[in-house]
């Protein structure tokens, strides 16, 4: 057996975290022989919460935790960490505007950057969770120069596996039956969940999506306003956000990222954008990619009608107004 991961979870009283703990103790993100460290990082009024969580994580009896450190201390929570699950943030309080939320969001991820820089592996791989999450990926991996740009992501794989269940509760055939749904541009409503590439197993056979549903105006209409909307619709459901099936797409994104992606399944994540698909530079934007020996690849070369195109400038031109409001709120 190795030597345990350091794996940050930020937001650790929180009701992501409360799943996402259980699930990355568990073998589900760094697999069954890889013990691990568990670093939970709160703020300091929710320390007796934490304290609570360690209790039961303690009474999940999970072989593979080696070691539980429950800190409000960033300087504690960022030493020599190989993964971080930034899912911390602040929520969205009643009479508060986005740019509210985007200013007193921007100012953890500033800080949480400066202490990955100062403090954690140089290798380290940084999933952010915590909304505007591609913006806040942004601004952490300016702060963290030292770190690769490419070591940065945000998590986009919800609404990939929102569109993949959308698909295949239409066609009525099992969830991994369904491939390469993708998600371009932002964590947002304006996010594009394209079907245009993606393929479905189907009376044994793989098919174009678009040929097995037959309906486009179903596969530009309300399959793409579902999954944009899905967020708000479980809110109005449960009274809460989406928890379990966020921790579980945070788990699904990490390990892609540590043990690749299957031969021929591709994932989308917000990821530093270099100007593939003629997308602007320097913006956290979801590609999908292919991933091998924990490296991601953008999937390139697939065919852009002028729909598609519309909804990708659309979702890049809302990141680069965030971006340029964040680094605004930053230098101030
Ligand atoms: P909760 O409010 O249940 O938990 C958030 C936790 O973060 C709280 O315990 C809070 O004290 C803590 N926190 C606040 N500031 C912190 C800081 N500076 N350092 C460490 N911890 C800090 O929210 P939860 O439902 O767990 O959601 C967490 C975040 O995920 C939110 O920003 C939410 O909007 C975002 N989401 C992102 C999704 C995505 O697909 N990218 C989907 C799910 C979710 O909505």
């Amino acid at each position: 057996m190795s030597e345990p991961l350091r794996v940050l979870i930020t937001g650790a009283a929180g009701q992501i975290a409360y799943s996402l703990l259980y699930m990355v103790g568990k073998g589900d993100v760094f697999g069954p022989n890889q013990p691990l460290t568990l670093i939970m990082l709160d703020i300091p009024p929710m320390m007796a919460v934490m304290e609570g969580v360690v209790m039961e994580l303690n009474d999940c009896a999970l072989p593979l935790v080696r070691g539980i450190v429950a800190t409000a201390d960033e300087d504690v929570a960022f030493k020599d960490i190989d993964a971080a699950f930034l899912v911390g943030a602040m929520p969205r309080k009643e009479g508060m505007e986005r740019k509210d939320l985007l200013a007193a969001n921007v100012k953890i991820f500033k800080s949480q950057g400066k202490a990955l820089d100062k403090h954690a592996k140089k290798n380290v791989k940084v999933l952010v969770v915590g909304n505007p999450a591609n913006t806040n990926a942004l601004i952490c991996s300016k702060y963290a120069p030292s770190i690769p740009k490419e070591n940065f992501s945000a998590m986009t794989r919800l609404d990939q596996n929102r569109g993949q269940a959308q698909i295949a509760g239409r066609l009525k055939v099992p969830i991994d039956h369904v491939k390469n749904v993708v998600i371009w541009g932002n964590h947002s409503s304006t996010q594009f969940p394209d079907v245009t590439h993606a393929t479905v197993v189907i009376g044994g056979s793989e098919k174009k999506v678009y040929d097995a549903i037959n309906d486009e105006t179903w596969l530009k209409g309300d399959f793409i306003s579902t999954v944009q909307k899905r967020g708000a619709a479980v809110i109005a459901a449960r009274k809460l956000s989406s928890a379990m099936s966020a921790a579980k797409a945070a788990c699904d994104h990490m390990r892609d990222w540590f043990q690749g992606t299957p031969e021929g399944k591709w994932a989308s994540m917000g990821i530093y954008s270099d100007g593939s698909y003629g997308v602007a530079k320097d913006v956290m934007y979801s590609f999908p990619v292919t991933i091998q020996n924990g490296q991601w690849k953008i999937v390139q070369g697939l065919p852009v009608d002028d729909f598609a195109r519309a909804k990708m400038d659309l979702t890049a031109k809302e990141l680069c107004e965030e971006r340029d409001d964040a680094l605004k709120v930053c230098e101030a």
